[in-house]
């Protein structure tokens, strides 16, 4: 459960985070499948409780009503289309999938599908579920619980999310049946919303009883489904990630975090010469890595003071580490734009979804941020397709927060996060040559947009990124496009 079987030579997927269907399809078809991304993962494609009296915000996805295909995103034709166009397209579709629980208590009780329920007797008969179908008694999680008590994190409802019981073999069918489904119609795995509310023994059942990926949407024959799952994991709660690996990949939400912290300055870039399982990160082959999510980026679920695209300087320095160090499996966070944390994504009077537009530059319109259609972003996916399974190499700093290193012989990259130039004659690790810089522009012709930089025949080169550049870093690689 822990191989995202990407099409070959891709490696990073992209959470295009409340798309719809038929947006996704051609986002495959114009731009992730020619750019080299490897997958996305969408919002949950399951009938959720239509929430106006917060104007539709997008947490209404994570209260499901049933798990008929239908939301605001499209519904079951468009998800098979789109699962088709984008596997034909070397694109793979990672579903998020809400399976701890059902909707809260609420005065509106119609879903996207059109699907009633009867909260107070815990009833969805779009699924069916029943009161037998939860846990008992009912209790709530108190943010002490998280400290002291294993039991009441499963047991107890998630901010009043009303808690399925998966240790019941009906609760479990309903659930394989609709994945099983998914994975039918092509997708290629799940994140596991909440992960750390349910029984690794109960997932653990749920999990082997998944059929392999569907050879017809061209994975190779008896390939498991990647899983990774959700757990937020910071240290000293009751519930450890450590609990979940043995399943399947669990998110490293320290991940975001400290790259967060250095690339605001609260830690010097040169402690990043040992990054990954020595600051107490997972094994990178059990972790899934991102700077923001979808909840953080908002100031829910965990960890203050992550960058986001509102602070684009920064972001886009920790996202080409991300993306230039070998460590886990990344995923890009596509956004809409907010100003506040509970704003639902762009939307007309009646609450359908509204396409982004694609600007003549590449980048979007009409709210949407796509951070994935931003040069310094996208061209690193590339640099990192290039880089393959390549380690660190020549890594070199400045005693502070000027650093660089390579990627085998097929990548250099260099930052600068202090606040005077850098220029220093660096090893590259690259063949002779003239290189396009991939984040001051591209290259086009016989010419770059951006910098030029010449590796020697000993393959070093003068590398220069002043302190006031646009960009803090500098990459280039083997390869056309650089
Ligand atoms: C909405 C309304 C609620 C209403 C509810 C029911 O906002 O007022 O009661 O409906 O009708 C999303 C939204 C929720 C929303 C929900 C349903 O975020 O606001 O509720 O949809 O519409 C915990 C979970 C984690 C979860 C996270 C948000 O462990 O799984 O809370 N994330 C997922 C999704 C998320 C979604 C759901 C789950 C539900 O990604 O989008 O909710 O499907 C500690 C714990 C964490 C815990 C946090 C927050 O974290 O460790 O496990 O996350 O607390 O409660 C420091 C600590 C850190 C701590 C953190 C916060 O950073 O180091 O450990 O502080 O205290």
């Amino acid at each position: 459960y822990k191989n995202p079987h990407y099409a070959p030579g891709r490696t990073t997927m992209v959470h295009l985070f409340e798309w719809k269907w038929d947006d996704i399809a051609a986002e495959c078809e114009r731009w992730l499948g020619p750019r080299g991304f490897g997958g996305i993962q969408i919002s949950p494609p399951n009938e959720n409780l239509i929430i106006w009296s917060h104007n539709r915000p997008w947490w209404e996805r994570y209260q499901p009503m049933s798990y008929q295909l239908t939301t605001r995103s499209g519904n079951e034709q468009q998800f098979a289309s789109m699962v088709r166009r984008c596997n034909d397209a070397g694109v793979r579709i990672y579903v998020d999938a809400i399976i701890n629980h059902m909707t809260g208590t609420w005065n509106e009780n119609v879903g996207t599908g059109g699907n009633t329920a009867n909260f107070g007797q815990f009833n969805y008969p779009g699924v069916p579920f029943g009161r037998n179908d939860f846990n008992w008694p009912e209790c709530y999680i108190e943010p002490s619980d998280y400290g002291c008590c294993p039991e009441r994190v499963r047991n107890c409802q998630l901010s009043g999310l009303k808690d399925l019981n998966q240790g019941t073999e009906y609760v479990r069918q309903m659930i394989v049946t609709f994945m099983n489904r998914l994975i039918d119609m092509g997708v290629a795995g799940f994140r596991i919303d909440a992960a750390k509310h349910m029984w690794p023994g109960d997932l653990r059942i749920i999990y082997d009883r998944l059929h392999n990926l569907n050879t017809a949407h061209g994975f190779p024959s008896g390939a498991r489904p990647y899983i990774y799952q959700e757990v937020i994991d910071l240290g000293g709660e009751a519930v450890s990630r450590d609990e979940y690996t043995p399943l399947a990949a669990v998110t490293e939400f320290k991940f975001g975090m400290e790259l967060s912290r250095a690339f605001q300055g609260g830690n010097q870039l040169r402690w990043l010469a040992n990054w990954g399982p020595q600051w107490n990160l997972l094994a990178s082959a059990d972790s899934l890595v991102f700077i923001d999510n979808h909840d953080n980026q908002r100031g829910h679920g965990a960890g203050g003071n992550i960058l986001t695209y509102k602070q684009a300087r920064p972001y886009k320095g920790a996202i080409a580490f991300m993306l230039a160090h070998p460590y886990g499996e990344p995923q890009l966070m596509s956004s809409f734009g907010f100003q506040n944390t509970e704003a639902g994504p762009p939307m007309d009077s009646s609450g359908n979804l509204i396409s982004p537009s694609i600007n003549s530059d590449n980048t979007c319109g009409n709210g949407w941020i796509c951070e994935h259609r931003w040069r310094q972003i996208y061209q690193m996916v590339a640099f990192r397709n290039v880089a393959g399974n390549t380690n660190i190499n020549d890594w070199w700093d400045n005693g502070s927060n000027q650093i660089a290193f390579c990627r085998g012989g097929q990548g250099f990259i260099a930052f600068n996060n202090d606040s005077w130039d850098l220029n220093q004659n660096l090893q590259t690790c690259l063949p002779a040559g003239r290189y396009c810089d991939v984040i001051s522009g591209s290259k086009s012709g016989n010419s770059c947009t951006g910098k030029t930089v010449t590796v020697g025949n000993d393959g070093r080169a003068l590398i220069s990124v002043g302190a006031n550049d646009y960009d803090m870093m500098l990459a280039i690689h083997r390869g056309p496009e650089s």
